[in-house]
């Protein structure tokens, strides 16, 4: 993988200027009377989780240009994976896809453990058939008119539970394609009714100590309709469903300009916040680079998960999902890793104090400089020396090129054809 030296040297390179400028920093935090070395500590065990399907280059409708030593299995995925935490120290876990994923668990686990790595929540494939499946689902899932699909759908579900509870995963995402593409395709109460009897049989299968994610999304793949598709129905079956189903929010599966970090404090109110799925976008669900659009939107809802950080259990699942089609997809998880990170150390410096002051006395601009005053903050040095104390690179992007890593790894996995569309 990446070779010790190979990190300390490129540390050696940067690290009397990251002493420097952290020191600096941490004299400027210390007059607003903030602990550096407490953000530092924070920000280090800040992690988010890797989507296995991530290290490999993604694609849009028109086309797929994969790059030179692609993943093929789940192994050399473990392997990217594996990369980007060592040189971040930001990927703890790993998300699988069944059935993309597919081994024998005990394989799993012990390729997880030679790499450091760990298994994030599960996530279910209903929106696509698979080879030998006795049954479609082009006219949906969980939501099919056709009680045997439905059955079929909700087997796979329970199959997704029982390899993740043989690894050591806690949490089961349920995404599905149902929908409509025409008015009148589907009946929209009786469509809802037949996928809420479906998530209850999945729910039923869930041990005493996971959770079920339930993710909205506004469009693709039904461009008419989508069965979940807003917070508010994804609240409403979150609630139906039981103490142990929260809602998962994707921050590309908004209209353009929803207010996402409101959606995120109402969950939040309401007990039903389950983690993020974390990209950025543009125009709909681009599935960009975190932070790479809009990071100011980033900020925000971090903001609100500080604002609540004390709540008691309060714990939503971090977890990237992007689509990689220019990059070398271990440079944008590693970049957008450090994104949360940054967004978060962002959040933390907000003087909370003096934010609700301003919001009691109705001083609009001065509450909105107390959140700008944290967000300007470059907290890079924060980040980079949370990264140089846990024996990773200082700039893991400086550092994985350093290593050769993907020219190494192209020499021994077969090249990939550039056939089928890309993860949404
Ligand atoms: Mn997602």
């Amino acid at each position: 993988m990446i070779d010790n030296n190979t990190i300390a040297a490129a540390n050696a390179d940067g690290e009397g200027s990251l002493r420097a400028e952290y020191d600096a920093l941490g004299e400027t935090l210390d007059r607003r009377g903030v602990d550096i070395a407490a953000i530092r500590d924070k920000v280090a065990a800040c992690g988010v989780a890797i989507p296995s399907w991530g290290v490999g280059t993604g694609g849009t409708r028109f086309a797929r240009f994969p790059g030179a030593g692609e993943p093929a299995t789940i192994f050399d995925k473990l392997d990217d994976c594996g990369v980007v935490h060592r040189l971040t120290n930001a990927t703890p876990r790993v998300s699988l896809h069944i059935p993309w994923d597919a081994a024998e668990p005990a394989d799993l686990r012990a390729k997880a453990e030679e790499v450091g790595l760990g298994f994030d929540a599960m996530n279910s494939n209903t929106f696509q058939d698979q080879a030998g499946q006795a049954r479609s689902y082009k006219f949906g899932s969980l939501s099919h008119t056709d009680a045997g699909t439905r059955a079929q759908a909700v087997e796979h579900n329970l199959r997704c539970i029982e390899i993740g509870d043989a690894i050591g995963s806690k949490a089961l995402t349920i995404w599905v394609g149902d929908g409509s593409n025409f008015p009148g395709q589907a009946h929209f109460a009786r469509q809802l009714d037949r996928y809420l009897g479906s998530a209850r049989e999945i729910y039923a299968g869930l041990p005493a100590d996971w959770r079920l994610f339930t993710e909205h999304k506004m469009y693709e793949p039904a461009f008419y309709s989508t069965i979940v598709q807003d917070w508010g129905t994804n609240y409403l079956i979150a609630q139906e469903l039981g103490e142990r189903a929260f809602c998962l929010v994707d921050l590309g599966h908004h209209a353009p300009n929803v207010n996402i970090e409101m959606i995120v404090s109402r969950l939040i109110r309401y007990g039903k916040l389950g983690g993020f799925h974390f990209n950025d976008s543009k125009y709909g669900d681009d599935d960009l680079d975190t932070g790479a659009i809009d990071p100011y939107r980033l900020f925000l809802v971090f903001n609100e998960l500080i604002d609540a950080a004390d709540m008691p259990g309060f714990d939503p699942a971090h977890m990237l999902d992007q689509s990689h089609n220019v990059t070398d997809p271990i440079e944008s998880l590693m970049s957008s890793a450090m994104e949360v990170q940054r967004a978060y150390a962002q959040a933390l410096l907000v003087d909370r104090a003096a934010l609700a002051d301003h919001q009691e006395a109705n001083d609009a601009i001065m509450a909105s400089e107390t959140l700008k005053r944290a967000f300007r903050t470059d907290v890079s040095p924060i980040l980079a020396m949370a990264r140089l104390e846990a024996g990773a690179a200082i700039d893991p992007l400086a550092a994985y090129r350093r290593s050769g890593y993907r020219a190494r790894v192209a020499e021994i996995r077969p090249s990939a054809s550039g056939a089928g569309g890309g993860i949404v």
